[in-house]
């Protein structure tokens, strides 16, 4: 599946998201690896909904990203938590570095803070800026996990950890459709909720099928738990648990001192959609035909549940219908 067969609104949302490009010259390496994406698109495997961007990236990645065993990817599908999950990884890892104060999270929004691999990668047209990262690097993906090559994803030993949260997919939906009509073009009608449903209820959407996506990531966690770690947005009820096992997973537990300290609840805290959507970079409406999306998109509700506020009775049924069908057997759930 490619972007071209996705005759949908999405559609629309990804070409606005990635439709700029910087024009680059291009080494002898990596016009080798765009002619060998413009041979291979047509014949992919159809496997995930992916847009030409999405492929791209993931074919740069495949030939020349460089990964190092102190490598973090913070991995999502979109909207399942992407803005929280990469302020609490950088939060956890620079925890030392800066003050809760006068923090870099209250100046920029995270994904200012944490680099977009595939994005990065693709807009630059290079992994000069990547590789030019000081370690640990703390990186971000939607990609989903079978489509990252074998030496970074099939043994523990090897390169890069993942941190990887997913969400209950009625809340996706309803994000991820209020997130369509914000970017969509002044002059198309909205898209009907009930179109969203049919696209996302059938896989379609990005980096979808959503289960494919979460399976992949799940089952990595459960044959590689050192390498791959899974949290579910719904544990923002809960952080603190979840920023302590995230810092454990990276190998940084949080020392008697520090627990004295209260770091933990700073994080929390400084973390926090109420914090994050409050800061000043992140209110400001500053979408522009270069840059299509603003901070102030990131930030919605955020809560857990807020489906019931839009979706039927019975499309919430057949949601959950699926995700029992998809999960059964593999120790996953949402509750
Ligand atoms: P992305 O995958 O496109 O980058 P992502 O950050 O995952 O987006 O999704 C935004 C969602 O996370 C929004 O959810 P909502 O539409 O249901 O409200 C947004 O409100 C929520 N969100 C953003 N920041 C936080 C945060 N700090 N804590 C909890 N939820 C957050």
């Amino acid at each position: 599946m490619i972007s071209s067969n996705l005759a949908s609104s999405f559609a629309l949302e990804n070409s606005k998201i990635f439709g700029i490009q910087k024009k680059l010259e291009l080494n002898e390496g990596y016009q080798k690896t765009y002619k060998k994406m413009d041979e291979l698109l047509p014949t992919l495997p159809r496997s995930f909904w992916l847009s030409n961007h999405g492929i791209r990236g993931s074919m740069l990645i495949d030939d020349h990203f460089n990964p190092r065993p102190t490598d973090i990817i913070v991995a999502t599908s979109p909207k399942c938590g992407t803005t929280w999950l990469r302020a609490l990884v950088f939060s956890i890892i620079n925890r030392n570095s800066f003050d809760f104060n006068n923090h870099p999270l209250s100046k920029a929004n995270p994904r200012d803070l944490v680099h977009f691999l595939e994005a990065h990668i693709l807009g630059d047209r290079s992994t000069v800026s990547i590789d030019g990262l000081l370690s640990p690097r703390l990186l971000s993906t939607h990609l989903p996990y079978s489509l990252f090559p074998k030496c970074m994803t099939d043994d523990a030993s090897s390169a890069c950890r993942f941190v990887y949260i997913c969400r209950d997919p009625k809340d996706v939906l309803v994000s991820k459709w209020h997130f369509a009509n914000k970017l969509r073009p002044k002059e198309l009608p909205p898209l009907p909720l009930e179109e969203a449903f049919e696209l996302f209820s059938n896989g379609v959407s990005h980096y979808g099928p959503f289960w494919d996506h979460v399976l992949g990531y799940w089952k990595a966690s459960v044959e590689w738990p050192k390498k791959v770690l899974c949290l579910k947005y719904e544990d923002v009820k809960e952080p603190s648990g979840c920023v302590r096992k995230v810092a454990e997973f990276l190998g940084v537990p949080f020392s008697p001192e520090e627990e004295k300290k209260w770091i933990v609840e700073e994080i929390v805290k400084l973390c926090s959609f109420e914090s994050l959507s409050n800061q000043d970079v992140n209110k400001s409406d500053t979408r522009s035909r270069e840059n299509p999306m603003s901070n102030s998109d990131f930030f919605r509700k955020g809560e857990v549940g807020d489906w019931v506020n839009h979706l039927s009775p019975q499309m919430s049924q057949i949601l959950d219908k699926i995700t029992e069908q998809k999960f059964q057997g593999t120790g996953f759930s949402f509750h």
